[in-house]
């Protein structure tokens, strides 16, 4: 992909926060993109305003993750499985990606970064690969993160696409889409436990690992807005409010920030990794986009 000068008027090369950014424009819409972590930390759109939630303390370095926004974990997700100290959601959310280019894509403007195996990924994961993450910015956000298998064995790896969502307030909202999938409780501990009626509202902590393919749908009475979650190639849903307690313990996570975020994640994590034979690629998306309600 050319980074022409045409594009120029939609693909802005910035630093904020001390971070190299880029800022994208089209029809009305606006993204930030850190090549930290190929790390989306805002769309906006002209008739919606803002969809994705981001921290205020949220913390802005190497070797962290940016709390909010979209961060991409991988190639595991929550904590690993057989080494406790590696990285929780794997390294992918703290390294700098290559900014590959960005053009126009019809009424939408298209950027691409990349991230390839090295010594430093070799360490906690010994296969060799490519990410790209591909953003498409126009009247909805897109986001495609391809994993290419550039070795000679195959591997399996977990992804979480981890949309922080922004909402009036978490006790007020309804989630529709998750009706009759069974998922596992990590509050509770259940497994396999099953989602009762189509709507899902928040009355505590919610942290559920959901077995489903489809659409995801946030219904925000206060906003007069649906947001919509919408994903190719994911088994996995998982959503997310930490309430009360959790959101105390996190220190980039403001401690009465908790009513204004759900994430709605598009995710492949177990026992939906994704298994890769060598010179194969898989491809993960996740849209985002708002209707008036
Ligand atoms: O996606 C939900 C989750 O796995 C929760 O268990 C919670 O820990 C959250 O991710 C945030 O994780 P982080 O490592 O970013 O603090």
């Amino acid at each position: 992909m050319q980074n022409s000068a045409a594009d120029a008027r939609h693909t802005e090369q910035i630093e904020a926060h001390g971070l190299k950014a880029l800022r994208l424009r089209a029809c009305g819409s606006e993204a930030l993109v850190y090549l930290h972590g190929a790390h989306v930390a805002s769309f906006r759109t002209r008739e919606h305003g803002e969809l994705l939630w981001l921290s205020e303390s949220a913390i802005y370095s190497p070797g962290k993750a940016i709390r909010g926004g979209v961060p991409i974990c991988f190639p595991w997700f929550g904590a690993h499985p057989t080494e406790p100290s590696f990285p929780a959601h794997g390294f992918a959310r703290t390294r700098e990606f290559r900014f590959e280019g960005a053009e126009e894509r019809g009424d939408s403007v298209l950027c691409e970064l990349s991230l390839a195996s090295d010594e430093q990924t070799a360490k906690v994961f010994p296969h060799a690969f490519r990410a790209r993450l591909r953003v498409s910015v126009g009247r909805e956000l897109s986001l495609a993160f391809e994993v290419e298998n550039t070795g000679d064995a195959e591997f399996d790896y977990e992804l979480a696409l981890h949309t922080y969502l922004g909402v009036s307030d978490v006790r007020q909202i309804a989630l529709e889409g998750l009706g009759g999938a069974s998922y596992d409780d990590k509050v509770s501990g259940a497994r396999g436990a099953r989602q009762e009626g189509a709507t899902l509202r928040f009355d505590g902590e919610t942290d559920r690992v959901y077995d489903s393919t489809g659409r995801v749908t946030i219904d925000d009475a206060a906003l007069r807005r649906r947001t919509i979650v919408d994903k190719t190639a994911s088994r996995t849903t998982v959503v997310w409010n930490p309430w009360i307690d959790k959101a105390k313990r996190m220190a980039d996570f403001g401690d009465d920030e908790w009513p204004g975020m759900v994430c709605v994640e598009a995710a492949n994590t177990s026992p939906h990794a994704v298994r890769l034979p060598p010179e194969a690629k898989h491809t993960t998306t996740t849209i985002i986009s708002a209707e008036t309600r």
